[in-house]
């Protein structure tokens, strides 16, 4: 496989997530996490599942690879009191630098259907995750059921864009999903627009349903964008894996490679059994150095979910990655 797992022990469990009495105490799970390099510190926005299943996203940082630590809470999200939607749960946070700001993306489960909202981080600077405990609501990008959204890292054609994965489909008792990627754009990150398809799911094959992993890596030769397939004709389990897929630096609509098989796959233990098994999940990359543009002996992290239960970690180059992109 492209990506190769470093250690092959999850990099998070529920153990490491610390007690916050009266409510988050022994959680269930931590997993689908966000990432960011900042300053040489990486921080992982983690989804965090008490045993009520209420979801909190929590901050974790690390100065030197392995070794990670969670802040003293979690994110406090501000702006949502003001929607006019029943929130239950806001999870699997997407981060973005963009234009020297720090932007996230996560998925608000309604009332309503699931909707995508656009933050930006708000906490004081001495807050040890790069302003990243708070974040204040910046829009939701529509009213149509729709979640894996991310936004590139920089303004395309002089407008912000953001890929997401409108819910089209339901498998039975199971999640609202989809089969088709879709880029939007907006002049002021306030109001967004649809500008077409992007990618769609393979029927039969590996990624019959996709949705958006991490945000894009600009490279000399496209937006290099890591996606999750699902394959759906399995009885016993929908298979989650990773994919990449190269698309048009001008217009992202434009699909220019894409990886024919997965690049990485449940197959060790933590990975193929837990609260959902059969299931990576990526929602976090770094890249070495942070470069504008990636070249190709670039290594790139990637912060992975584990069966909704653990986060695990994998790493590659930029160019293993552009190779596979045939
Ligand atoms: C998707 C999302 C993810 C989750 C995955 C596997 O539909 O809800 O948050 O990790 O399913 O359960």
């Amino acid at each position: 496989m492209i990506f190769h797992r470093t250690p092959t022990a999850p990099l998070l469990t529920r153990e490491d997530v610390p007690d916050l009495p009266p409510d988050l105490v022994d959680v269930s799970s931590v997993f689908n996490p966000g990432a960011v390099l900042v300053a040489g510190q990486t921080i992982l926005l983690c989804r965090v599942q008490t045993r009520g299943r209420r979801t909190v996203t929590w901050p974790a940082v690390s100065n030197d690879g392995p070794e990670f630590r969670f802040t003293p809470r979690p994110v406090e999200f501000l702006g949502l009191a003001d929607q006019p939607l029943t929130i239950h749960h806001n999870y699997d946070a997407r981060i973005t630098v963009c234009e020297d700001q720090l932007y996230v993306v996560t998925a608000l489960d309604t009332d309503l259907g699931c909707r995508l909202a656009v933050w930006i981080a708000d906490g004081p600077p001495d807050d040890d995750c790069a302003g990243l405990s708070r974040l204040q609501l910046v829009s939701l990008t529509g009213e149509h059921d729709t979640r894996n959204g991310v936004l590139f890292p920089r303004r395309i054609g002089g407008r912000y864009a953001l890929l997401e994965r409108p819910n089209t489909t339901q498998a039975a008792g199971g999640p609202t999903s989809g089969s088709g990627v879709r880029l939007l754009s907006s002049d002021d990150l306030l109001t967004w627009s649809d500008e077409g398809a992007v990618f769609d799911g393979h029927p039969h094959y590996w990624d019959e349903l996709v949705g958006s992993g991490p945000p894009p890596l600009e490279t000399e030769a496209g937006w290099l964008h890591i996606y999750h397939g699902v394959a759906t004709h399995f009885q016993s389990a929908n298979i989650y894996q990773a994919g990449a897929i190269l698309l048009d630096r001008d217009d992202p609509t434009q699909v220019l490679g894409r990886t024919r098989d997965n690049i990485l796959e449940p197959r060790l233990d933590w990975e193929v059994s837990g609260q959902v098994p059969n299931v990576v999940f990526p929602a976090g990359l770094t890249i070495a150095g942070n470069p504008k543009i990636a070249g190709s002996s670039a290594a790139l992290n990637l912060y992975y979910g584990a069966a909704d239960t653990v986060i695990g970690h994998a790493t590659t180059t930029v160019g293993e990655l552009l190779a596979a992109c045939r």
